[in-house]
């Protein structure tokens, strides 16, 4: 067995890896540096966190502000006007069962907007107001300008138990393109945020993103905005866990195989490392983190210190036995570690007992949950499945 050693702050060296690809990764366990994770429960002045207001009042912010300054960089708050404007313009492929609503999300700042689109399906059965689920995609926006069959998004199955949903593509935010992802909102809004080391990229616009249609849901007769989810899948996992960070009116987060910046613990150099996501894309993530880059273990914090930004709201995590570049078992610990401020300081029923290779089933606790299937890296309705039921006992308890 590792060891696993929880202290304050670590700063340790070890000798420098190279780059890796899915070829040359590390999928030993026996390579597997022991882990030195800092305590979720003492503050960088060595203070002792126990109750839920000096959680609030200390220890969150501290975490938060490593997050935002070395791992994701900023989503700002601040803008001038938003306005939704509700269009037709595709023609909707479930109209027995659902109203669509495309929407375009106006942004004003400083004399300048950004116009970005959500497609929105209703359930035409039920008065609402209906919980929302709203999936960021990123995948090249409306495959021959049909909105059925968008990857990753099963709306008629999600339309029939009851749900409202909607999607947007990455795109009409930022572009997932190391050379132009500045060219959305990030140029027009958010100027004074390029070069920064610790400002906007791109996934945290996608988040951003995400904000701007709870806006939106928020103020639609037709949703209970109180009872939303956001989703994402691999990059837009992480998006969501971040935007969840930044914004509490998420009550349920699903990461799908978000891996490495996501779920994922970084220090396990196991699959994708911080060097191998930072050198393919480096447009993600803040400038700060290539910092770490084959240096994981100097990181001032790790990925378990995530889930508990979003608690107590829910948030649970995903993995598929093949897809190992992701890391299931760091990303299994990442939430196993990260559910004890839910426990902990929230008194949710959420310890995670199960060690991972004892793992028999779903782990579907109070505001935390988890669960691993055969199968490659991908959303599928099976995941959706399990979520779903996650949800269900956790609204229904
Ligand atoms: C991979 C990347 C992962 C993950 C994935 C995806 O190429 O290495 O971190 O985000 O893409 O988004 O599908």
């Amino acid at each position: 067995m590792k060891k696993l050693h929880l202290i304050a702050s670590a700063f340790l060296l070890l000798s420098p890896l190279k780059s890796m690809s899915q070829n040359t990764a590390n999928y030993d366990e026996n390579k597997v540096p022991d882990l030195i994770l800092s305590d979720p429960f003492v503050s960088e002045k060595g203070k002792l966190i126990q109750t839920v207001s000096e959680w609030e009042k200390f220890r969150r912010p501290e975490i938060f502000r490593l997050f935002q300054d070395e791992v994701y960089g900023q989503i700002p708050k601040d803008f001038d006007k938003i306005s939704f404007e509700v269009i037709s313009e595709t023609a909707n492929p479930y109209p027995e069962i659902a109203d669509l609503e495309e929407v375009n999300i106006t942004v004003e700042r400083n004399g300048k907007s950004h116009t970005m689109r959500i497609n929105f399906f209703l359930p035409k059965t039920g008065k609402g107001p209906f919980p929302v689920i709203l999936l960021i995609n990123y995948l090249p926006k409306y495959p021959d300008g049909k909105l059925a069959d968008e990857a990753f998004w099963p709306v008629p199955e999600l339309i029939k138990k009851g749900f409202a949903t909607a999607s947007f593509h990455a795109e009409t935010v930022a572009p997932d393109l190391a050379d132009s992802f500045q060219n959305g909102m990030i140029s027009t809004l958010y100027p004074e945020q390029i070069g920064q080391a610790n400002g906007l990229k791109a996934l945290g616009a996608w988040g951003w993103g995400a904000m701007r249609a709870m806006d939106y849901f928020q103020q639609h007769p037709k949703v209970d905005s109180k009872k939303s989810i956001l989703v994402g899948h691999s990059r837009t996992g992480k998006a969501a866990l971040w935007a969840s960070a930044n914004d509490p009116r998420w009550a349920f987060t699903y990461a799908n195989e978000s891996g490495c910046g996501g779920a994922a613990l970084s220090k396990r150099k196991y699959g994708e490392t911080v060097g191998a996501i930072n050198r393919r894309f480096p447009h993600w993530f803040a400038d700060n983190f290539q910092k770490y880059n084959e240096k994981e273990e100097q990181l001032p914090l790790d990925q378990h210190l995530l889930p508990g930004l979003i608690a107590p709201r829910a948030v649970y995590y995903s993995s598929a036995k093949g897809d190992q570049w992701a890391d299931p078992k760091g990303e299994y610990l990442g939430i196993q570690l990260g559910s004890r401020v839910a426990s902990e300081i929230y008194g949710k029923k959420a310890v995670f007992e199960p060690e991972f290779e004892a793992l028999e089933g779903p782990v579907h606790l109070e505001s935390v949950g988890y669960h691993i299937r055969e199968g490659k890296h991908d959303l599928t309705w099976k995941d959706w499945e399990l979520f779903l039921e996650f949800w269900d006992f956790n609204w229904k308890r």
